[in-house]
């Protein structure tokens, strides 16, 4: 009997063991496609060994230059693009041609494919505007996230804002006909206030809700199967902090965070300390859920220091294992006259500071990218 006994419990250990190694094997879609999954395992195999470089809207425009084909500042930099691409869909809820930025989202999908050709991964956020007020992402209003909940009185006008992203992300397609996997970033940054899904704005009850909606709206009723998704927060004090949001394990793919080199941290020490803090704490979390860990955002605004490349931010994330690092728009000059770029372009003082982090072997750019094969 004591010996059945065990070997029944050997049976049991075995099959939990499988049941969750299988869950770190697959993407949280189990109808995920086959060049889905193949990413997904790429990333997972290569948070080890180094980690795919990423650059926000790298394609459309960069300091002083937008829409010249071919045309990107990392390239002009190091001779090669990113390995992945961010791209934005804010305004794509209202019926618009471009998004909040002014890309136009018929472009976007030309970079898109063709970044993908290159064996590029595409990672796309949304800062859709706030249903119940109409105003931007960054104007909350008490009850938001509430009124867009099934049974809410913005549910239906949701629900036809997911349609549209919808039916931008099933357009995307590669040589063969093949659904392009993107890696949905949705809800971005939600331990922060500032947005209208964030932080004090919302309950992480309403927050999880939404979540769990809006992954279950896309996978089940529209039917895409192209899609990984990343919950990310801002910075971050505690592990608690990060998963008071979490919507559960079998509705996030990959975890992540923000950090931008600005205001409270613009000395590059207290850079590294609230860096390594949450690099440290994201990688136990994401080990423990079984999950993918990735800097989703991050930027040095200007990039005032010559070695901050090589000198600050490589040796910082080289201690952790992060599928990759996106750094945030080149927007150049903005409308009211404020600068902001996070990669430097030919002649910019962390240039040649960039390319040697470029020849660092475990930064990815395109030409890794299409030697890890990705989605084969
Ligand atoms: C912000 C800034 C804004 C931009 C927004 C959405 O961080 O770059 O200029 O509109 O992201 O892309």
């Amino acid at each position: 009997m004591g010996k059945f006994l065990s070997l029944a419990h050997c049976l049991v250990f075995l099959i939990l063991v499988t049941a969750v190694a299988g869950a770190q094997d697959l993407p949280i879609d189990r109808q995920a496609t086959r060049e889905t999954v193949l990413l997904y395992r790429h990333l997972q195999t290569i948070a080890g060994r180094g980690f795919l470089f990423g650059h926000q809207d790298d394609l459309a425009y960069g300091v002083n230059w937008k829409y010249i084909p071919g045309r990107s500042d990392v390239k002009d930099v190091t001779g090669e693009y990113p390995a992945l691409y961010g791209w934005e869909l804010g305004r794509i809820e209202l019926g618009q041609s471009a998004n909040l930025d002014g890309v136009p989202f018929g472009l976007m999908k030309d970079y898109i494919r063709e970044a993908y050709r290159r064996g590029g991964v595409i990672t796309i956020s949304w800062h859709l505007n706030n249903p119940l007020t109409g105003g931007t992402a960054w104007q909350p209003a008490p009850g938001t996230v509430a009124s867009i909940l099934p049974g809410g009185e913005k549910h239906k006008l949701y629900v036809s804002w997911l349609d549209r992203v919808a039916a931008f992300l099933g357009d995307l397609k590669g040589p063969n006909g093949e659904p392009i996997p993107v890696i949905l970033r949705l809800f971005h940054e939600l331990n922060g206030s500032w947005f209208w899904w964030g932080g004090k704005n919302c309950t992480p009850d309403e927050l999880q809700r939404l979540w769990r909606f809006t992954v279950s709206y896309l996978r089940d009723e529209k039917h895409l199967h192209n899609l990984l998704y990343a919950y990310n927060t801002d910075r971050f004090l505690t592990e608690a902090a990060w998963l008071e949001r979490y919507p559960g394990d079998e509705w996030v793919d990959i975890g992540g965070f923000d950090i931008y080199q600005a205001y409270d941290i613009i000395k590059n020490e207290d850079y590294v300390r609230a860096f390594e803090h949450d690099l440290g704490l994201l990688e136990g979390i994401a080990k423990a859920h079984g999950k993918i860990a990735a800097l989703t955002e991050f930027g040095y605004n200007g990039l005032p220091d010559s070695s901050w490349w090589t000198g600050v931010f490589l040796p910082t994330l080289k201690k952790y294992h992060m599928a990759y690092a996106m750094a945030w728009r080149n927007a150049g000059e903005k409308p009211g006259g404020e600068h902001e770029f996070y990669v430097p372009y030919p002649g910019q003082v962390s240039a040649a500071d960039f390319v040697r982090f470029f020849r660092d072997p475990q930064t990815f750019f395109q030409s890794d990218a299409t030697k890890e094969n990705l989605y084969r």
